[in-house]
């Protein structure tokens, strides 16, 4: 089968009002390919602007959620807060929600769960450190951020699931993962899957890369056969992005 090409923006804590009418003035007027999936991750205070503004094929996504769906969790946002107010996805396990909020894979693999059943699709994020990768351990690390969801999801929950590969060495810093290191682990990833999961599942979920993409950059990596799409921080916040999602044209 044919995995549809992804690509997901992940604002991360940027924007204004202002700044996301521009944007999604800039990403309406753009022209992409039919075959390409296209989400955006917004700070969640933006999420209803965003989801007003922005063109109908393509979809908002919130960039956390809590795992109640209502009460006494002050400062929290539910997954079905998230579908209120218009988003149809939600990014998971981040790595700075990983490292800077210090957020286990369990915990990952609860909110993984609590979307699902409140209808949002999930962008699961993993990736090593650098001391990881070093180390030899990007596998074992992957595999194990892997491992809390498999656990807890059924297999036809992963039909709602797209993984993003983002090793942290290559998060905002300019320093890319080269085609070839993004497809080794992409292709590592796949077979885990063929194990743990099931081969259908192998071959049916996507798996996209982020760290540092840019236009120039994202056009060979969209090559590999093991990457399905990017997720981009710093460059979707700028009309650049439409050449990210336009990376297999
Ligand atoms: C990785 C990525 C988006 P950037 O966090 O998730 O950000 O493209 O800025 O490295």
């Amino acid at each position: 089968m044919t995995r549809t090409f992804w690509v997901g923006g992940n604002w991360k804590m940027n924007g204004t009002v202002a700044a996301v009418k521009e944007l999604a003035k800039t990403f309406n007027a753009g022209t992409t390919s039919s075959d390409v999936e296209v989400v955006i991750g917004a700070p969640y205070v933006y999420i209803p602007l965003l989801a007003d503004s922005l063109r109908n094929d393509w979809a908002v996504a919130g960039e956390n959620c809590y795992v109640k769906a209502s009460g006494a969790y002050t400062g929290e946002i539910s997954p079905e807060m998230l579908k209120d107010v218009g988003a149809k996805w939600v990014i998971l396990g981040h790595s700075e929600r990983r490292n800077v909020l210090g957020e286990s894979d369990q915990f990952t693999a609860e909110k993984t769960v609590k979307a699902l059943e409140a209808g949002l699709k999930v962008v699961l994020c993993v990736g090593e450190l650098l001391e990881e990768r070093e180390a030899g351990t990007t596998q074992t690390v992957v595999n194990r951020q892997l491992d809390a969801v498999i656990k807890a999801v059924s297999e036809a929950d992963w039909a709602n699931i797209v993984i993003a590969y983002e090793p942290v060495w290559a998060i905002g810093t300019g320093k890319v993962a080269t085609p070839d290191q993004a497809q080794d682990v992409h292709a590592a990833i796949r077979e885990y899957l063929k194990s743990a999961v099931s081969p259908k599942v192998a071959e049916e979920t996507r798996i996209t890369y982020g760290g540092s993409v840019n236009a120039k950059n994202c056009k060979e990596t969209a090559q590999k056969p093991d990457v399905d799409g990017f997720l981009v921080g710093g460059a979707s916040l700028k009309p650049e992005f439409l050449d990210i999602v336009n990376a297999t044209n």
